[in-house]
């Protein structure tokens, strides 16, 4: 029994953090569908509800709540699969853990519901939220942070009994990204304990703009890498196993998880390309090191295609594209991930241009972003996430994924990339038209100014329509996994729902690709050469600090 599923404990943290995960994703994609409609000018709010409030809440719930809660989930129910189950240390660090990030989250949630917080997920200052909600977020950074070393705790414990032994590249991965989280987040603590909370409660008068803008987007971009990594793991792991291959390369994968942990950092500027108070050396290096955190990407779909491609061809596929029929298409837990992969093509294609210094001028301030990000975290992230679910709450559960279940989950793919599909193309389209974004001014369907938003896809309506289709997606989604959790019927030994490892040979794999000093060490030159001058330049000539704005 124990080999087939972990023991309970691990059991119930992961599916604690999922119950959250689900609970944020269902509210958040509620506030999504209310955002299209508005868009819309289908919908007028009533007084007590604020457009920038629901827009807040639809951000925090699903690219952080959602997210966050749902990849420790992961990390933890394969940690305990590979290197075993916790001990009691593990056990307990990770259940305070969870409880603080939980306590931040409640906290932030009922400032925005409150309507004291409607300064959306980037908190931008001036903008100024009620002092608790910059707690809030502080205590969940702090609730990660102590669940994150919990899974290290475990780590190290496994490595002292595994001396000289490079550990499974579940484990491996797993560190990296926690890794690249505590490092990330140092920017956005830093802004929000020494410029937010004192600014908010009044002890400070002003706020230097500049400064706590850079220090988020320092800590902002590594987000996306964040809920990207867990994805890739289960790309490079999970994935090969269910088409029944192996990891094409174990030192490769290793290797673009390193490469992300020293890439992905230096590079906020890339957020800020339009804005004064930064010399244009700065942005143009910090663009630069974007293009190297391509890099990493273009490894991992390389080494997918040719996963793909070898196991095809060994069961029988033959010439240029006929292995791509012999994959195992009926099987969702596959076939979600990698329509999840495709959207990835156009996603990661839209971020090359964000980055290109000149164009991102065009896309700036746009429902291009929008669409962007809506096609890397909403749909190759998002849905890689739900791929997982469909076997992870199973495995945990110890029920059955039924065939009725999995044509349902076909459904919920199908409807949530038919739904993105037309939802972020409308908002890219709309974006190169000019449609700005975080704004609430609406009027683009009926004033004449804005008579070129009247196409079939650079429409507002076209936008609207995939919203609601993502939005009956999600509501079937949270019906499967309540049926998964609850309803299914019992497995029996047999059918016992596995967590799928491939395997990875590591034989020719160097040590040193596991030496952490090492990349740390490189991460924080890297750092320190992008971002020491700009950032003492803004310190350095700051302006008087700025009056506070409210909503
Ligand atoms: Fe981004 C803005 C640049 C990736 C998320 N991004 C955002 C925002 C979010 C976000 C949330 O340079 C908005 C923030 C805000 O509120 O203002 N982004 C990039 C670049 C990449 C990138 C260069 N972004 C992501 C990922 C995200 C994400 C991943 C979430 C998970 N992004 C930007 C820039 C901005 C930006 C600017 C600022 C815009 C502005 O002005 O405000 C790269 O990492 C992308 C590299 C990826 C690839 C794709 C590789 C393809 C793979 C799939 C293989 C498929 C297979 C299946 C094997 C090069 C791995 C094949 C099957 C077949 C049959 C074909
Ligand atoms: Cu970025």
């Amino acid at each position: 029994m124990k080999d087939v599923q972990i023991v309970r404990n691990d059991r119930q943290l992961s599916l604690a953090n999922i119950g959250v995960a689900y609970l944020a994703f269902i509210i958040g994609t509620l506030c999504g569908l209310l955002q299209v409609f508005i868009r819309n000018d289908a919908l007028k709010l009533p007084a007590w509800l604020d457009y920038y409030q629901i827009l807040t809440a639809h951000g925090l719930l699903l690219a952080i709540v959602f997210t966050t809660f749902f990849i420790f989930a992961f990390f933890q129910s394969g940690m305990s699969r590979t290197l075993g189950a916790f001990g009691r240390k593990t056990s307990v660090w990770s259940w305070i853990g969870f409880y603080v990030t939980l306590f931040g989250t409640l906290l932030i949630v009922v400032m925005v519901v409150s309507g004291q917080a409607s300064v959306l997920y980037t908190f931008y200052a001036p903008l100024q939220a009620h002092g608790l909600f910059y707690v809030g977020l502080a205590l969940f950074v702090i609730g990660t942070w102590i669940q994150g070393f919990a899974l290290v705790g475990h780590y190290v414990v496994w490595r002292k009994r595994h001396k000289g032994e490079l550990s499974p590249l579940f484990a491996f991965m797993t560190i990296a990204t926690i890794i690249l989280w505590v490092i990330a987040c140092l920017g956005v603590v830093a802004t929000v304990l020494f410029q937010f909370i004192p600014w908010a409660f009044g002890w400070t008068d002003g706020i230097n703009v500049e400064l706590s803008r850079s220090l988020f987007w320092y800590f902002g971009h590594p987000l996306v890498y964040f809920w990207l990594l867990p994805a890739y793991m289960a790309w490079y792991i999970v994935v090969p196993k269910i088409i029944g291959g192996r990891v094409f390369s174990d030192s490769l994968a290793r290797l673009s998880f390193i490469l992300f942990i020293l890439f992905s950092i230096p590079v906020g500027f890339h957020h800020q390309l339009t804005e004064p108070g930064i010399a244009s050396f700065w942005k143009f290096l910090q663009t630069v090191l974007t293009f190297m955190v391509i890099i990493p990407s273009l490894m991992t779909a390389f080494s997918l295609f040719a996963t793909f491609e070898l196991r095809g061809r060994e069961l029988g596929g033959r010439g240029l594209f006929g292995w791509v029929r012999k994959l195992p298409w009926r099987d969702v837990r596959f076939t979600s991930i990698f329509v999840a992969m495709f959207f990835f093509i156009p996603g990661g294609a839209g971020g090359i241009i964000n980055a290109s210094f000149q164009m991102n001028e065009l896309i700036h301030n746009t429902l291009w972003v929008v669409g962007h990000f809506h096609i890397t975290v909403g749909t190759p992230v998002a849905m890689t996430f739900f791929g997982l679910t469909f076997w992870i709450v199973p495995y945990l559960t110890g029920r059955v994924f039924t065939k009725s279940l999995q044509k349902l989950a076909f459904i919920q793919i199908a409807t949530w990339s038919v739904g993105m599909l037309l939802m972020s193309t409308a908002q890219h389209l709309l974006g190169l038209l000019g449609a700005p974004r975080r704004t609430a001014y609406t009027g683009y369907a009926h004033d004449d100014a804005f008579a070129w938003f009247d196409g079939i896809l650079s429409n507002h309506v076209t936008m609207a329509v995939g919203g609601s289709i993502l939005f009956i997606s999600a509501v079937l989604l949270v019906y499967i996994i309540v049926q998964l959790w609850w309803i299914a019927p019992k497995a029996d030994q047999e059918h016992f729902m596995t967590f799928p490892i491939a395997e990875s040979d590591a034989s020719t794999t160097p040590a040193f690709l596991e030496n952490w000093k090492i990349w740390i060490g490189i991460a924080f030159i890297l750092i320190a050469l992008a971002y020491t001058i700009p950032l003492s330049d803004i310190i350095q000539h700051a302006p008087p600090g700025s009056e506070r704005f409210q909503t």
